[in-house]
This record gives structure tokens, sequence and C-alpha cells, in this order.
């Protein structure tokens, strides 16, 4: 892709010139772009979307909900917008989360320095100048920055799987991830759902509710709890808005970024009695809480499979056609190997005379002709055809960018064979250019609003460090990467995580590297790894000059923080 050409400064012709381009207006790219304007840079956030949300703006499928409780899945970096927002549900809906974002935008006053309905194809690293060119899908709109902030989303890139005859579809093709914002009427239709993972549970149930006729095309049966969502009683919002501080500690500490925390005690060591009773208990509650029933479910494989019977029997009670309630239940990966999905009524939906389940297993989808979908076992006629079928998790939308570091070198090729960075954050030849959860961070093993946060202000923190002592570039470096590296691949070795076929491996994406992306150590743990790096001088990151003014480090000066 070609960069608009340079004047005799360098400087492109018609690029703006401006200190920091934030990609990606979610709530990673939100406060990202308010950190920045806090340190005095002069900061645009480019997002293709026309409004700020992210994930939460282009997922809006009926049903959508966030499946971590509303009063965790917020920021808490400003007390005064903690306490302003009130939330109505336990879980709450796109639309409220939109809302919330809509709000937090307002509040901070970020609109001005953001540009929607722009897409940024290409990032260009200018090695004599040490700058950052952007190119945007609206032609001569270019940028020249000193600091790229990737914050583009684990879960934004839209899966499509490319099955034969798709194109000739005479219905209407849609994907969750990418809903009609006008909203779709499904009444009367007659419906195919492809996928069943988190977003399928939502959404099966609610156009089961509006179709005529629902198909739901399993490959792999999910592990679904039920949310139990109910309105929030303002009292009660009320009174938890005074123990924020402390939910916001606890959030801190845990291996997750949530207030649920592993009881300190094992389903192995457990009467078999009282561990059904603790599951029926934690069943009822709703909720990934689930999972936090005992400390080895995601740990040992036996204890795991305590949990994951129960949720077999339940499935066996609550879907009345035997040979269906078999073809739903999971038995080939541990539970909470894919994240574990939280749904209203799904296994009773495949009670209902309107809906039929088709396993891609034993039938799989042959092509896709103008009136349906056609199986060994006959063809499906359909009106629409949704797929939920998920996203190039991780490392989907920064590789629909072309990004380009020291020497050329292409994120997209030097990632081939799996991501590499160091700390999620940073990749060693891109230098300047950070990650919010990047792939080797905890971010979509927890409550991913916790993780935003502490990346956010890591990376506002480098800069301002940098800022400080009079850096012009800071990059991590080889040997730092290949560490991390190992230490991510250490983390997940020997974990539940590797038994399944997710999209943490990428194994949901053809052709993609099979490397499990996530830091799976826990989002103390990194966090502690973090601070450890900035207490060592930025251990594990060189910057490019060096000056006499004071160092962040008190009696260290700035050479000591000038690290390999
Ligand atoms: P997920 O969790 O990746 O689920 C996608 C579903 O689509 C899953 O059941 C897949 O089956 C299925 N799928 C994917 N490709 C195909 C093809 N080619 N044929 C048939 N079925 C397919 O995505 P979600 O959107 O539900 O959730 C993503 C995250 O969003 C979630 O984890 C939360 O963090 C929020 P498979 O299991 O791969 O066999």
């Amino acid at each position: 892709m070609d960069i608009p050409p340079h004047n005799a400064s360098g400087a492109s012709r018609s690029a703006t010139v401006i200190d920091a381009v934030v990609v990606g207006g979610g709530f990673a790219g939100m406060y990202m772009l308010h950190q920045l304007r806090c340190l005095g840079l002069s900061t645009v956030l480019i997002e293709a979307g026309s409004g700020f949300g992210g994930t939460w703006f282009w997922n809006r499928y009926p049903g959508a909900r966030c499946d971590i409780e509303s009063v965790q899945y917020s920021y808490s970096f400003d007390d005064a917008i903690q306490n302003e927002w009130t939330w109505s549900e336990r879980f709450s809906t796109q639309p409220e989360i939109l809302r919330y974002a809509s709000f937090v935008a307002d509040r901070l006053d970020l609109r001005r320095d953001a540009k929607f309905d722009t897409r940024v194809i290409a990032a260009h690293f200018d090695e004599q100048r040490h700058r950052w060119l952007l190119s945007t899908d609206s032609g001569d709109d270019t940028y020249d920055a000193q600091y790229v902030v990737m914050a583009t989303g684990s879960i934004s890139a839209a899966n499509l799987p490319s099955i034969e005859g798709v194109d000739s579809f005479e219905g209407r093709v849609l994907h969750t991830g990418s809903w009609p914002h006008e909203g779709v009427d499904l009444r009367g239709q007659r419906v195919g759902v492809v996928g069943t993972g988190s977003s399928g549970v939502q959404v099966i149930p609610t156009i089961a509710e509006q179709a005529a006729h629902l198909t739901v095309f399993q490959r792999t049966p999910c592990y679904a709890v039920p949310a139990r969502n109910s309105p929030l009683d303002p009292e009660y919002v009320q009174s938890l808005k005074k123990t924020y501080p402390e939910l916001r500690r606890l959030a801190q500490l845990s291996p997750n970024g949530t207030i649920h925390n592993f009881v300190d005690q094992r389903a192995l060591d457990t009467p078999p009695e009282e561990r059904e009773q603790r599951y029926e208990e934690l069943w009822n509650r709703g909720g990934t809480g689930f999972l936090f029933a005992f400390s080895d479910i995601v740990t040992d494989e036996h204890a795991n499979d305590t949990a994951a019977e129960f949720i077999r029997r339940k499935i066996r009670h609550i879907v009345r056609d035997p040979s269906v309630a078999e073809t739903l239940t999971p038995r080939d990966y541990p539970i909470g190997s894919k994240r574990i999905c939280v749904g209203t009524g799904y296994y009773e939906t495949y009670n209902r005379d309107n809906v039929t389940l088709v396993d891609l297993l034993e039938s799989p989808i042959e092509t896709i002709t103008g009136a349906g979908v056609r199986t060994p076992d006959g063809d499906i006629e359909l009106d629409t055809l949704v797929f939920a079928t998920g996203f190039d998790a991780m490392t989907g939308a920064l590789s629909r960018i072309d990004i380009r570091g020291r020497d050329g070198v292409e994120l997209l090729a030097k990632w081939k064979a799996g991501p590499r960075t160091y700390l999620g954050i940073a990749s060693a030849d891109f230098p300047n250019l950070f990650l919010v959860n990047g792939p080797g961070s905890p971010s979509v093993l927890g409550n991913v609003i916790v993780s935003i946060e502490h990346h956010v202000q890591w990376i506002s923190t480098i800069i301002g460090f940098m800022r400080a002592n009079g850096f012009d570039t800071v990059e991590a470096s080889v040997e730092a990467e290949d560490d991390w590296v190992d230490e991510v691949n250490d983390e997940a070795e020997g974990t539940l995580f590797l038994k399944a076929n997710s999209w943490y491996l990428g194994a949901n994406v053809p052709g993609k590297p099979r490397i499990f992306m996530p830091y799976a150590g826990g989002f103390i743990k990194y966090r502690g790894r973090c601070s450890e790096i900035v207490n060592g001088g930025y251990t594990g990151f060189e910057f490019d000059r060096d000056t006499s003014s004071a160092s962040y480090f008190g009696e260290k000066s700035p050479s000591d923080a000038k690290r390999a």
C-alpha cells in the first residue's frame, strides 16, 4: 500500500501532524484518548464505526448482553463517572452499554478528537523521522504521529466461514458481530443460525421467539449456564456504589479481574453431595461464577469433569427429546477451556416446536443454495441465515491493517507463525506502537475492562516517562520478546485451555497457527510482572535517546532505564 509522498522535511504533504493516534473507539480507545490528552499530547482517535462503543457498537443482534455483571464491567478510573452512572440490570444489554459509552464520551468530551466512519488501513514507521504515517480509507485523511496505540479490540474482526454457495443464497445473510443498526424483523421467517458459542447462545432463544421456524446448525455443543438476569434495585445500586472502592480493589487482586474468586476448596476433596449442592447453588445464582465453585475445576481434568457432568445432567433434565439433549451435550473438551456461555432459556429453546437442531458433525453443510442450506439429510429452506460464528480473535483486527515497522518489517509476516509481543503491549521492530490487550496479555480471559484500564495506564506511564526523559522512541527488545513468548507458552502449558478447539488458540479460523494467545497466568500475576518490569527500569524495553534530564526512578539516571 502506498503512503502519501513526503516533503523536504519528511512530513507527508497532506498528513495531519499530531502526537498520537489511537486506533479504535471501544472502551480501550476511549480511555486511551482521555489519558493521552491528560498527558498533554495532541491526539486523534480513529474509528471505523460512526460512534463509540467498539464491540458493543457492532454486536447489535437481538439478545446481546454482557456476560460479566454490569457493575463490574465498567470503568473504575473516574469516581464521578462510576457514581453518576446507574446500571439497570444485573447483566446489561448491548443498548445500555452503548448508552454508557456515549455517557462517558460526553463526560470526558471525547468527541472533539474522534474521527468516525474512518478505517485505518496502513501504519508505516518512518525510520528517519521516528514517526508513524497512517493512511485511512478516507483517501487524503492521513496522519503523521509519534505514537500509535492500537485499541482495535480482541473480538472485533468477524469470522465469516467460506461455505460454498453462500453468495448464491437469495435470502439475507447476517453476522451477529456486524448486525444491521436499524434492526431486523424476523417475524414469520424461516431462520437458520450457524454457531452455538456465546453469541449463538444469546441470539438463538431470542430469534426462536420471533421466527416462524428456527434451525440451529451446531458444530460443537457448548456449556451454557443460566444468566439469571434481573433488574437492579436502585436502592441496592446506591448501596453498592458505596462499596465501589473495595469492589475495584478485589478485582485488581483477582486472577480474572472480577470479584469472583475460587473458593479455597477442591472439588475432588469434597463429598459428592456437598459438591452437587454447591454446583446447584451456583447454577441457581447464574453467571460465569459457576466456574469458581472449586479451586481445581480449571486445573484438574477429573475435578473439571464433575462440573461438566453437572451441566450434562442439567441438559438431560431440561431438554425433553433425549436425542436432541444428547446432541447438545458437550463431551469432548473441559468446561471453561472455551469461554463458558451465559444465556437465558438456551437449552429450554430446544423444547419449542418451531426449533430444529442440526448436528453438523453428523450432517455437515454441503452447500448453500439459493433457497437455503443443503445437508446430506436434505435441503432446509431459509429466508435468513445468521452466522454466529465468532471472530478472528486477538490478531484479526491488527492483521487487517498494513502495519510496517523498522526496515519495512510487516507485522503480519512477523506474526505468521503466531503473535510475538512483549507483555501483549509492544512488539520488537515496531517502536512507539502500543497494543491495548494484545496477544500475550490476559485480556479476554477475564473482565476485559479491568485489563483495558491496566494497559491504558501502563502505556500512559511509559509515554510520560519518555517525555520526562526526552526519549524519542521505545521498543521491546527481541530478547525480552522471545522470553515473554516463552513465558506465555509456559503459562498455558499443562492447562485445560489446550484441550479445546477455541478461538483463544485460533482454532476457529482455518489456516491460523494454533497458538494459545492470551497470558494464562492470571491478571494479578500479570500485573505483578508488568510492575516488576517498570520497577526494574523498564526491563526489556529500549529507549532510543538518552538525556541528562531527571529520571523517573529517583537516583537512577535515564541510562539506567535504557535496558535491553
Ligand atoms: P465463538 O465463541 O467463537 O463461537 C462461534 C460458534 O460458531 C462456535 O459454535 C463455532 O463452532 C461455530 N462455528 C465457527 N465456524 C464455523 C463453521 N465454519 N461451521 C459451523 N460452525 C462454525 O464466537 P461468539 O461470537 O459466540 O463469541 C465470541 C466471544 O464474544 C465470546 O467468547 C465472548 O467473549 C464474547 P466451534 O466451536 O468452532 O466448533
